[in-house]
Parts: structure tokens; sequence; C-alpha cells
């Protein structure tokens, strides 16, 4: 018990946080990030074909998307740590781990992002969640641009 308290205070000193020691290994960092950045497309994408006219608009579908894409887009980050760019089955560029504060900034603007689709699927106004959507993309595709490999 005592090395317990002890090694969890040379974690809290060393400032190793729950991000860190979440994934057994690094392979499971990229799963978990393409996996998390995939339930948050087809989520995503639901919200897309109401708001390109494809499927008809409904108000609470709309916002329990955007509830969960706004949740979606905070968990991603932490499994882009040291290490996870050696791991053959991803698409993440070295950009991401060159320039991070670049990276932070595209992370930080999706969520920005999705927050305000959160809100805007709140109304229930279908122009507002329109134009939210494509705010939302547009940071999607931003940063595949700088970091995805094609
Ligand atoms: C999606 C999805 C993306 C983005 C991107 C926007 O629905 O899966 O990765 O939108 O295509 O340009």
């Amino acid at each position: 018990m005592k090395h317990i308290r002890m090694l969890a205070l040379l974690f809290a000193t060393l400032g190793v946080t729950a991000a860190h020691a979440q994934f057994a290994k690094p392979e499971d960092a990229v799963k978990y990030r393409k996996s998390s950045l995939f339930v948050m497309s087809q989520h995503f994408g639901r919200i897309g074909a109401m708001a390109q006219g494809k499927v008809a608009f409904n108000a609470t579908l709309a916002q329990e998307n955007a509830d969960t894409v706004a949740m979606l887009a905070k968990v991603p980050w932490a499994a882009f740590g040291e290490g996870t760019d050696m791991v053959p089955e991803t698409k993440a560029k070295a950009a991401i781990w060159e320039q991070p504060a670049k990276f932070k900034e595209a992370a930080d603007k999706l969520q920005k992002e999705t927050e305000n689709l959160r809100v805007a699927a709140k109304t229930g106004n279908l122009d507002a969640l329109k134009k939210a959507f494509s705010a939302t993309a547009g940071s999607c595709k931003a940063c595949h641009d700088q970091f995805k490999d094609k």
C-alpha cells in the first residue's frame, strides 16, 4: 500500500498523466485514435446528410449526433503521444511531432468548431446547423491536409 502511494506520488511529481498511462502499447494508441476519429466521422456524416439535404432534417437526431461529435472531438489527441509515429499502420504525418504547436492549434480548432456545431444543433435551426457543419468540415480538412497522408 505504501509503495502504491509512493508510486502515485512519483507519477504526480513527474507529471505522468492518465493520458500517457492509458495505452499499453503504441499500437493501441494508433487503434484508439483511428477508431475514435472513425466513429466521429460516422456521426458527423449523419449531420452532413441532413445539412446537404440527402436525408430529411430531424432536429433531435441532429442534436444527438452533434453531442456525440463534440464529445469525440476531445479524445483522439492523447493518442498521438511520443513513439506512436513509428507504428506502420498510420497515415499520421511526421509534421504532428515536428510541429506540435500547430497540431494542437488544429486539434483545438476542431473542438471549438464541434462545440459550435453542438450549440447550433440545439437551436433546431437547419441554417445554423448547415453553417456550423461547413465550418467543422473545414477544420477536419485543414488538419488532414497538413497532418494526414493521403
Ligand atoms: C467527414 C469526414 C471527414 C471530414 C472531411 C471534411 O465527414 O469523415 O474526414 O468530413 O472530409 O472535408
